[in-house]
């Protein structure tokens, strides 16, 4: 595909440098990569051809040996993918890859603000890994916009809940998407509390294990398919997003790819509702 005339640019970015628990995020791009050619071209919510639009991938960033040269090299990959009608969607690796992917977009994006779908806040100002945890990627996007919605959080530290107290009016439960018109609520919460324009990261461990069971830290209690899209499909509709990551993919290896065509899935429905 002609990256000049597409409107998708998928960068791999198959990192994991900081990973302090199940390894195997580094897999996560390839594996996302090699899934997408079974996943039909017409998306049946909007039953629109969102291939059409035209999807670039580019040859995946090399994994640097120190986070901050690490960081360095995505945010030269990724800032040129930022311009306005190009939507730059980056495959993780670690959660650690966000904040440089934030720095650039914020750059072409005044007023940018961020939504987070995770089981972990990752707000932990240092980490095993320093700065540049996987633990502290949103302490480090926090740095960039003080815009940050998080969804799915079921695990954090105390003193993250301390030293971040904003944090806590504008953090979306799973409990609270589990009714009809819970999730309708939430949905309204979250669109209160962004701004117009939007980036998504999205920790596939938000997801229940029961969905993607392939992941660092598959903590229980998870959302659903169903209530993540929905949120998805309202903040596309009512936001101008402008960029996603999916990261934290663990692909097992063992022939089980429930997670990474999850995956692949969610990628589709991101490009769907944006095209
Ligand atoms: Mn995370």
């Amino acid at each position: 595909m002609n990256p000049e005339t597409a409107r998708f640019h998928v960068l791999p970015v198959p990192y994991e440098g900081t990973v302090c628990f199940m390894h195997g995020a580094a897999r996560g791009p390839d594996a996302i990569l090699e899934v997408s050619d079974q996943i039909e071209r017409i998306d049946e919510t909007l039953q629109n051809e969102y291939v059409n639009a035209g999807i670039a991938t580019y040859d995946p960033v090399p994994a640097a040996d120190s986070p901050v040269e690490e960081m360095r090299r995505i945010y030269d990959a990724v800032r040129p993918l930022f311009r306005p009608g190009r939507f730059p969607i980056v495959l993780g690796g670690e959660h650690s890859i966000t904040p440089p992917i934030v720095r650039a977009a914020a750059e072409v994006y005044p007023n940018l603000s961020v939504l987070q779908f995770d089981a972990h806040s990752d707000l932990r100002d240092e980490f095993t890994g320093g700065k540049y945890s996987h633990a502290s990627a949103m302490r480090r996007v926090l740095e960039i916009t003080p815009f940050l919605t998080q969804v799915g959080i079921r695990s954090y530290s105390a003193v993250e809940l301390r030293e971040c107290p904003s944090q806590i009016n504008k953090r979306i439960t799973v409990p609270m998407l589990e009714t009809e018109e819970g999730l309708r609520k939430a949905v309204q919460k979250i669109l209160d509390s962004l701004t117009d324009t939007v980036y998504i990261t999205f920790d596939i461990d938000a997801f229940d294990p029961a969905y993607a069971p392939a992941t660092g830290t598959p903590e229980p209690g998870g959302m659903t398919w169903r209530q993540a899209t929905a949120i998805l499909y309202e903040v596309s509709l009512a936001k101008k997003v402008i960029g996603a990551d999916v990261v934290e993919v663990a692909p097992y290896q063992n022939g089980n790819i429930t997670t990474e065509y999850l995956a692949a899935r969610l990628v589709a429905k991101i490009m769907a509702f944006n095209c």
